[in-house]
């Protein structure tokens, strides 16, 4: 688990900075044991907190490449990254940092009231914006992607317009209202996963009803209930994923914690869905391309601004060009 304590792709009402730190408080509430399941996670897996990663408010570029970096490294070491946000620009560094580990194709289900795939927004790379990248790199087909829970008065039209270009798939509320919760994560999984070999999950907590999460920045009346939204990503995570981000979850705005709740709960659900179907680990036979420690220079000339790594690796190990925070 790794924070990505970042809100500068928030497009108006930020604070998803502090959606680490409230997820993690929060989370105090519960035991590792789930009566239901009958799973207990502390004797079936090992859960570690790796903290945050160094974000930098004011660069969202330099902060992509730090979660990308962050995302490859623990992806690499076989662990299953589940990365707590932030606002959802982060799902286009997540997504990258786990694509650069493999030569496997990789599926997204993404549960939202927003489309989050136009190429920009206010003219740069935003919250609204992910999935365009996401979407652009080798590995990823548009194709897989599948958007589930969107609807509402904050859809922007660039971003169904793309969404109709790129072939990507949408299940609305409504659609998921009128199918129910067994059939809509069926339908998703089997768009998802049509043809790649592991699935990302993206889940946006404004997909849930705005009178059970208020704090977040795009509240939006007529989302999920919480019994929905959980039982969506247990289904989906019973099949095994690759990855799992909660996003937008704004303490600053939330009420008796109960956003952060919920935010708590995907992650637990889906952690306690993959142990009780035997798919925790299956990642990791797919991981055919690992990361070395991340080291090097930031390279502002260089494409994407990525950091570049050394030419020669690992000859001085005492000492490095950057600086320790
Ligand atoms: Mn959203």
């Amino acid at each position: 688990m790794l924070g990505a304590p970042f809100d500068g792709g928030t497009t108006y009402r930020a604070g998803t900075r502090f959606g680490p730190q409230g997820i993690r408080k929060i989370s105090a509430l519960y035991t590792p044991y789930n009566y239901e399941m009958g799973i207990d996670l502390r004797e079936q897996m090992s859960l570690c907190d790796a903290g945050d990663i160094f974000t930098i408010p004011a660069n969202i570029e330099k902060t992509f490449d730090q979660i990308s970096r962050a995302c490859a490294h623990v992806f690499s070491s076989g662990s299953l990254p589940i990365i707590l946000g932030g606002d959802h620009s982060i799902g286009y560094p997540t997504v990258r940092g786990i694509a650069e580990c493999t030569s496997k194709k990789i599926g997204i289900i993404h549960f939202d009231r927003h489309a989050d795939i136009q190429e920009k927004d206010l003219d740069e790379r935003m919250h609204t914006t992910p999935w365009f990248h996401a979407t652009n790199l080798p590995n990823v087909p548009a194709k897989n992607l599948v958007q589930v829970g969107i609807g509402g008065w904050q859809v922007p039209r660039e971003a169904v317009k793309v969404a109709r270009e790129r072939e990507t798939n949408i299940i609305t509320m409504s659609d998921m209202e009128r199918m129910g919760v067994d059939k809509t994560a069926e339908m998703a999984l089997e768009m998802a996963w049509d043809g790649v070999d592991m699935v990302y999950v993206s889940f946006d907590i404004d997909s849930v009803d705005c009178g059970f999460v208020p704090g977040t920045g795009w509240p939006e009346p007529g989302g999920f209930l919480p019994r929905e939204a959980l039982g969506l990503v247990s289904r989906v995570a019973a099949e095994g994923i690759c990855g799992l981000e909660v996003v937008e979850v704004a303490p600053p705005y939330d009420t008796s914690d109960i956003t952060a709740l919920l935010g708590t709960r995907v992650i637990v659900d889906a952690l306690g869905s993959m142990v009780a179907a035997g798919k925790l680990g299956a990642h990791r036979r797919h991981i055919d391309k690992p990361v070395e420690l991340p080291r090097g220079h930031y390279d502002e000339a260089r494409d994407g601004k990525r950091w570049t790594t050394p030419a020669k690796p690992a000859a001085s190990k005492k000492k490095t060009t950057r600086k320790k925070k």
